[in-house]
């Protein structure tokens, strides 16, 4: 209807795109996407999927719309020639952080490739009005403030669906929003996400406290705020009710309106529970079919049919375990379900530890899930053995058919395509284009490992982007970081699992080393990005440590002329993509077993990154792709860990005394210098941590990593070439971590979608 992208743009605008501000073409941009995304939605035939998740991790959307509707360059061109740059537009682009981590992203990842693959396939969420908290690093401390992203326009559209949700007795109107999904030469899907209209931003005290009591007002102000208290659990629990209830009303009226008369729900519906977070949408659905006159027998079998589980961690602390009276609080209607659903339970087998209520009246999501459903994945080939055999085998003698795998991906697209166009290009020039649709094909550079011109292209764009990162660096935080140095990443969650504080105690043992003299085989500098959980002492103290270090380092030009650390302010999505393409070494150090499966390592691999880590999530994926010369693995394995915790034997202190580097190590956190750059009190607490506890085994690992790290340093500044070709290596194998292959498989499997 328009004749090109700039006639669509100045009818939007109202004028010519020259004399339009920044923020009237952003505007533009955004209606003109819409608009187009609007044509490319299908009516759904056949099996549709529910993808429900608590955390939708989707970042900016404008590039990666414009990407995948095919109008990405021609949109750049035409505001180039009207004086306008997309990079700034983008700027203008609230990130929205609907999520923690890799989980949110995950579901992103999903919702892309189902669109892609042009599968029918919507989120179900819940519209945060700050999401996670954004993150600010002062005086060597995170603190947190509300991260807005409910803009005038923004892609969030609302609508005048409403369903009425029973909270603690009283009815609220969940209101439907929808956020346009659009695939790479694909079809457009959905991202359904609820809210309150009584949610008042105005209850916002200092930082991101607010009164918790107060639902009807603060419902959807931020994912997951807090639940070290009561109420913060609590609120927790009226999230997810908020989230199923309407989900499930949505679910029913669409099938209903394609003509399902609920008896065959599964034909029409394929719901997929992301973790426990949306575990209530069991009960709810058996109650909502109850109201249909459907009894509780054949609703538990259509609820079983129509649901599947995915698990995405082991650590006992993070599997939910509500108190029943929490729920018997805010969902008493849900409650005499769960108790015949536990009852159900019990009458299929005589092992208890299998029950939905336990002893202490706690309700366990995951038993339920795995009993009412049909199918139980873990996210990693190893973490699914895991499960099978220790976490959840007593569930897998009673139901082995049930359990199945399906490694994670990521989608090309953000994180090839978008993040890093010259290697992109490269790419393309190379073997063609059909990479984009078809990762598989990325295979076909294994022709160019020994093609030394190839190879020098490849390291040319990986110094560009480093150079790039630097300079972003720079702009943001004011650090200049010397691009020719060696880069190590390390940016996920801050947890312990994750051992943040085995890179510390390296960085600390490199600064000892340099002190004396003994000159690193080429300079590093050490990137970190990593948000705490507000209330996680210790996880706090590890940054801390990490900005006193980093302060100490940048105080000494002996050391800082061969090592930095930089700790980037407030990780996220836009964040991630500038320092992705400009990593050398992807540091995927968690303890062995306790990384479901990591999606980071993926995109790091994707650019050209080379990984050092444990053996541990899909790493074992990857070095089986790879091969062993092209990654660093080191450290105990799963099963060594395993059986460590389950002798209970481990003693840090021993370890502690008894290996004089270590010691060293760990005993600098207390220095002089660290005690003058920094606060006694966080860096004392997590020395006791590590020489006492060490929970998470940093210690026993400690030597091998050193080893591994140095190795990799050598081989990177003695033998450019061989480096380059192990990225090249590294990139010619992510084919199989496209999130593309992950969603083929899950419809193979569980969905049987369209
Ligand atoms: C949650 C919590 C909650 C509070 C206490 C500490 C704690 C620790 C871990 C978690 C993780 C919850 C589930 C989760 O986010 N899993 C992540 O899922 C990713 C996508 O499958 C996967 O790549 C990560 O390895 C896994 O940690």
């Amino acid at each position: 209807m328009y004749e090109s992208i700039g006639a669509e743009l100045r009818a939007l605008c109202g004028k010519e795109l020259r004399e339009a501000t920044d923020r009237e073409v952003y505007r533009a941009l955004l209606q003109m996407v819409q608009r187009r995304a609007a044509e490319q939605s299908r009516p759904v035939s056949g099996r549709k999927l529910y993808y429900i998740s608590a955390e939708f991790l989707i970042g900016k959307l404008l590039s990666n719309n414009l990407i995948n509707l095919g109008i990405y360059e021609e949109t750049r061109a035409c505001l180039a020639e009207a004086g306008k740059s997309l990079a700034a537009m983008e700027e203008l682009e609230p990130e929205p952080s609907l999520g923690n981590g890799g989980l949110g992203r995950l579901a992103a990842c999903f919702l892309d490739s189902l669109a892609t693959l042009d599968l029918p396939g919507d989120g179900i969420g819940l519209r945060y009005h700050c999401g996670l908290f954004h993150q600010n690093l002062k005086d060597g401390v995170q603190s947190e403030s509300p991260d807005f992203w409910l803009t005038d326009d923004c892609w969030a559209q609302r609508t005048e669906t409403v369903y009425p949700v029973q909270l603690a007795g009283t009815t609220v109107q969940a209101r439907l929003y929808r956020i346009a999904v659009t695939g790479y030469q694909g079809r457009t899907n959905q991202l359904n996400l609820f809210d309150l209209d009584t949610v008042n931003e105005g209850i916002l005290g200092e930082g991101i406290s607010f009164d918790k009591a107060d639902i009807p007002e603060n419902l959807t102000l931020f994912l997951y705020p807090d639940d070290s208290d009561d109420a913060g659990r609590l609120l927790r629990i009226y999230q997810q009710y908020l989230m199923v209830s309407a989900g499930a009303q949505l679910i029913l009226e669409e099938c209903a309106a394609r003509g399902c008369d609920y008896h065959n729900l599964a034909d029409y519906a394929a719901i997929q529970i992301n973790d426990t977070h949306p575990s209530m949408v069991i009960p709810e659905l058996i109650r909502l079919l109850g109201e249909h006159g459907i009894a509780f027998e054949e609703a538990v079998e259509i609820v079983t049919k129509t649901c599947a589980y995915t698990n995405h961690t082991i650590l006992a602390e993070a599997l939910e375990k509500w108190p029943l009276g929490y729920l018997e609080k805010v969902v008493p209607q849900l409650v005499p379900i769960i108790r015949q659903l536990d009852a159900l339970a019990r009458t299929r087998t005589e092992d208890t530890s299998t029950a939905i209520l336990d002893g202490e009246n706690r309700v366990h999501m995951a038993h339920m899930d795995i009993h009412f459903t049909h199918s139980t994945n873990g996210v990693a080939a190893l973490h699914t053995e895991i499960l099978k055999n220790s976490e959840l085998a007593n569930f897998y003698r009673l139901y082995p058919e049930k359990f199945n795998n399906k490694t994670n991906g990521i989608t090309f697209r953000r994180w090839l395509l978008q993040c890093n166009p010259k290697l992109s290009r490269e790419i393309e020039q190379r073997i063609g284009p059909g990479f984009k649709k078809d990762a598989g094909e990325l295979e076909k550079l294994m022709a160019l490992t020994e093609d030394r011109e190839a190879l020098e292209s490849f390291a040319a764009i990986k110094a560009f982007n480093k150079k790039q990162l630097a300079q972003w660096l720079y702009e943001k935080q004011g650090v200049w970081v010397n691009p020719d140095a060696m880069f190590t990443i390390q940016s996920k969650r801050l947890h312990e699992y994750k051992r943040q504080q085995l890179n510390l105690l390296f960085l600390i043992h490199q600064y000892f080393q340099i002190k004396a003299g003994h000159k690193p085989a080429v300079p590093l500098v050490c990137i970190f990005g990593a948000k705490a959980a507000p209330a996680y002492t210790i996880a706090k103290d590890i940054i801390h440590a990490l900005l006193t270090l980093s302060k100490v380092i940048a105080a000494d030009p002996k050391v800082s002329r061969y090592l930095q650390v930089v700790f980037v302010e407030n990780y996220n999505v836009a964040a991630a993509e500038k320092m992705i393409p400009a990593c050398d070494l992807s540091e995927q150090i968690s303890l062995a077993s306790k990384e479901a499966s990591g999606t980071g390592n993926m995109k790091f691999m994707l650019n050209g990154a080379v990984t050092l880590g444990t053996m541990d999530g899909a790493n074992v994926e990857i070095a089986q792709r790879v091969g062993q010369e092209n990654i660093y693995v080191f450290g105990r394995t799963s099963n060594q860990v395993i059986h460590r915790y389950q002798v209970g034997d481990y003693n840090a202190h021993e370890w502690y005394e008894g290996d004089p580097n270590i010691r060293r190590a760990v005993d600098f956190l207390v220095s002089d210098e660290m005690l003058a750059a920094g606060r006694e009190e966080q860096l004392r607490r997590l020395h006791r941590e590590l020489s006492g506890k060490d929970w998470f085994q940093t210690l026993p690992d400690f030597n091998a990593y050193l080893v591994r790290k140095t190795q990799a340093m050598m081989d990177y500044a003695h033998d450019p070439e061989g480096w380059s070709r192990k990225c090249l290596i590294n990139i010619a194998q992510a084919g199989f971590f496209s999130s593309d292959r992950t969603i083929a498989e899950y419809n193979r499997d569980i969905w049987h979608l369209g």
